[in-house]
């Protein structure tokens, strides 16, 4: 198995997941985003024609893209490591619900404000209507530790991997400390933190 990833994108969260999972190999390789070319010189545009990462190449060659997909399938394929409830229970539906809120509400919300050029009407909008949904999350957040309750799941290297990008997007975070309490949370855990030394985030 190999993941398409570039530094810090939403690549990180199934990264995250690999080393969580403890599969037992799995191959890295870097994407240049701008030029669509892997490290190895690839065009990356033969591998995933949608251009963006992540992208995995599964052992059969078959590639998978998507972030929320590409996440339950790692969890899937590693059952023992409890990163996502048995598919059909539907705990399993409570996580999706979280992977698309994550998808939807912050990660394409986030996505606008990395453009420079971005007016600051459009900028302003896009911070009032995250902060709305950091008041949200913050209801969950303030009484657990993760998404799901007590237990890291593929949701919270989602989350975590976005919420990331505040600091980067000089999105000021003061008014809801438990962005940086879960932040801190995660990036304690040894995977983590092996897995940001594995993209030199550290
Ligand atoms: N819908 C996709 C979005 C992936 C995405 O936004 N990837 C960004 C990095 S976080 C990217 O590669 N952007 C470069 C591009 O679109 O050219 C998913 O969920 O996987």
């Amino acid at each position: 198995m190999k993941l398409y990833f570039s530094p810090g994108a939403c690549s990180l969260a199934p990264h995250i997941v690999l080393n969580e999972a403890a599969f037992p190999s799995f191959d890295i390789e870097k994407v240049d985003l701008a030029k669509k070319l892997t490290a190895t010189g690839e065009g990356y545009l033969q591998i995933n024609p949608k251009g963006y990462v992540p992208a995995i190449r599964l052992d059969n060659g078959e590639i998978l893209t998507e972030v929320a997909v590409i996440l339950q399938y790692l969890a899937d394929s590693q059952p023992e490591s409890a990163l996502a409830p048995p598919a059909g229970t539907l705990e399993r539906y409570r996580l999706m619900e979280w992977l698309n809120f994550v998808s939807s509400e912050i990660h394409k919300q986030l996505g606008p404000l990395f453009n420079a050029t971005i007016p600051d009407v459009w900028r302003s909008h896009q911070v009032e209507l995250l902060g709305s949904r950091y008041d949200f999350l913050g209801k969950c957040l303030n009484a657990q530790p993760y998404l799901m309750g007590e237990h890291f799941s593929v949701a919270d290297a989602y989350l975590f991997t976005v919420l990331r990008w505040n600091s980067l997007l000089h999105v000021d975070t003061a008014k809801w400390p438990w962005i940086g309490a879960y932040l801190a949370r995660v990036a304690a855990r040894p995977a983590v933190i092996k897995t940001l030394k594995e993209e030199n985030l550290v």
